[in-house]
């Protein structure tokens, strides 16, 4: 059985990520502990919980945590301990570099292709490559011949390389949560060799789509002199190692998503349309964080244009924007933020009545089943990205829809697209005519298409949730492990 073997590939398991599970805070003797915002924490979470391994994150600089507990390893959950959370420090300097420069102005654009926007700088790449000689210090401490390494992301593009030198026989994998973009986007950045070469130091390389690896394959063939691709088997061999690739699209924990929403009693919702002047009109919803590639302006632009083209729509058609403030100590997201909500007080002064607003705007922080009731209440779902690894709102709005009802506008430049394809209606950021017809679209489809649509939306978001991407990574990890020892 495919779930016992794959259970036994993740047993000693050191798993690194950016961003922690668990974020502790000491004040006066007291202990509060939050898990943050973000996909990535709470879908490792449990997989952990079921290995007595080790988590080994950044810090983020709240250096209380070290007085009070002595060292920087800590048992988590809190409530349950059952693997250790190893913390990096890192200092207001490395984080500039390291994460708000290289990580987030230079790989985190140009994955996106957003080519205009990308900035290559020295000294942020110094940082990150000496972050990343902390964390592979760290890791290669805890490693022997039977440890996977699990590498998350697009903030350790070096680390495995340097591992590798370590601990030759150590299993490393890694899982990349956004695109890996075009041959001719990524030779614009000048440490193409180096980045290329340091993810070759894993044995697995996960992208959540084919496209993906099959741009990472054409890069490596471009740009890597030393390394060689096998296009049969997708992998490439560098430095008498061979690197395996593959698909798998990262899924959410849809049958807690679907429980959470059929106990729901529908007061949060009751709740939030009261505080938000929502009535009885048909509802569209977003869910971001305030980031560029989210396509939020556009989605804006298309609203415009839809009560422009259909004033009879104002009073009948509201749309509620949640966003979620995200690395602002870069200038681009501050602007960003700006820019969102002066257009939506423009919208909401030039269309609203004394009523009514075409937009409800709100970035207060929700518990997860308040996100999951507004969900499921909400008529349909936009998402409009220019560009996204996969898009786990898209999933996490099908999941919620027990009764069958909503209608998914998905931007075709998601991975989630490229996965869940036309059950969803396609939302072309980049077309705002199209995109306002197909906000209009889903405000007429009648019962019977909504119903088609989402039931398919449904089974396939079912079918590859989270526990399913977490066996296929184990079980991929076990397949490419056996395939090296014979
Ligand atoms: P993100 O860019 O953060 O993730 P996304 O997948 O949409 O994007 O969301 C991740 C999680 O954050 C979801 O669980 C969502 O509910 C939550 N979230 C986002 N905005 C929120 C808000 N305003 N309020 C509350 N919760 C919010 C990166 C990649 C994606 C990829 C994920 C996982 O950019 O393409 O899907 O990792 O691999």
């Amino acid at each position: 059985d495919r779930r016992d073997d794959a259970t036994v590939a993740i047993d000693d398991l050191v798993l690194v990520s950016n961003r922690q599970p668990y974020r502790h805070e000491y004040d006066d003797g007291k202990v509060t502990v939050d898990t943050p915002v973000g996909g990535l924490a709470s879908a490792i979470d449990p997989v952990m919980q079921r290995t007595d391994g080790t988590w080994i994150a950044w810090g983020d600089g709240d250096a209380d945590f070290d007085v009070v507990d002595g060292d920087d390893q800590v048992q988590v959950p809190p409530s349950d301990p059952a693997y250790t959370l190893e913390r990096i420090g890192l200092t207001d300097y490395e984080v500039r570099g390291y994460y708000e420069g290289y990580a987030n102005q230079a790989l985190w654009p140009l994955c996106h292709t957003a080519t205009g926007r990308v900035s290559f700088e020295t000294d942020h790449w110094e940082q990150y490559r000496d972050v990343n000689a902390q964390f592979a210090d760290v890791v290669s401490g805890h490693v022997d011949s039977d440890t996977t390494v699990w590498f998350q992301d697009y903030h350790f593009v070096l680390a495995p390389r340097m591992v590798r030198a370590a601990a030759p026989d150590a299993f490393q994998m890694q899982f990349f949560h956004i695109p890996w973009p075009a041959p001719d986007v990524f030779r614009l950045c000048p440490q193409s060799e180096a980045i290329l070469d340091g993810l070759l130091g894993n044995d697995l390389l996960v992208f959540h789509t084919p496209r993906y690896c099959a741009n990472f394959l054409q890069c490596v063939d471009q740009h890597c002199d030393g390394a060689t691709v096998d296009w049969d088997t997708d992998s490439v061999v560098s430095e008498g190692r061979t690197t395996q690739l593959a698909a798998i699209p990262l899924g959410v924990d849809a049958p807690t998503i679907r429980d959470t929403v059929a106990a729901d009693d529908s007061v949060a919702w009751a709740q939030f349309r009261a505080r938000h002047d929502v009535g009885e009109e048909t509802v569209a919803i977003g869910v971001d964080r305030l980031d560029y590639t989210k396509g939020i302006p556009r989605r804006l632009d298309a609203l415009e244009r839809l009560f422009e083209t259909r004033p009879d729509l104002r009073g009948e058609f509201t749309y509620i924007q949640k966003g979620a403030p995200s690395r602002e100590g870069i200038p681009a997201y501050q602007r960003l933020r700006e820019t969102v909500e002066d257009r939506i007080r423009a919208l909401n002064d030039r269309f609203g009545t004394d009523e009514w607003s075409p937009v409800v705007y709100t970035t207060r922080t929700l518990d997860r089943d308040v996100l999951y009731s507004l969900y499921r209440h909400s008529d349909m779902a936009i998402v409009s990205p220019l560009r996204d690894g996969m898009n786990l709102v898209a999933k996490e709005y099908v999941a919620a829809q027990v009764d069958s009802d909503g209608v998914l506008l998905l931007s075709p430049f998601t991975g989630a697209y490229e996965q869940l394809g036309e059950a969803a209606v396609a939302f072309d950021p980049y077309d705002t005519d199209r995109a306002a017809e197909a906000i209009e679209r889903a405000i007429e489809m009648d019962d019977a298409e909504r119903w088609r649509r989402m039931r398919r939306l449904r089974r396939a978001v079912h079918e590859t949730d989270l526990a399913w991407w977490l066996d296929e990574a184990a079980a991929t990890a076990d397949d490419v492990r056996e395939s090296r020892t014979h």
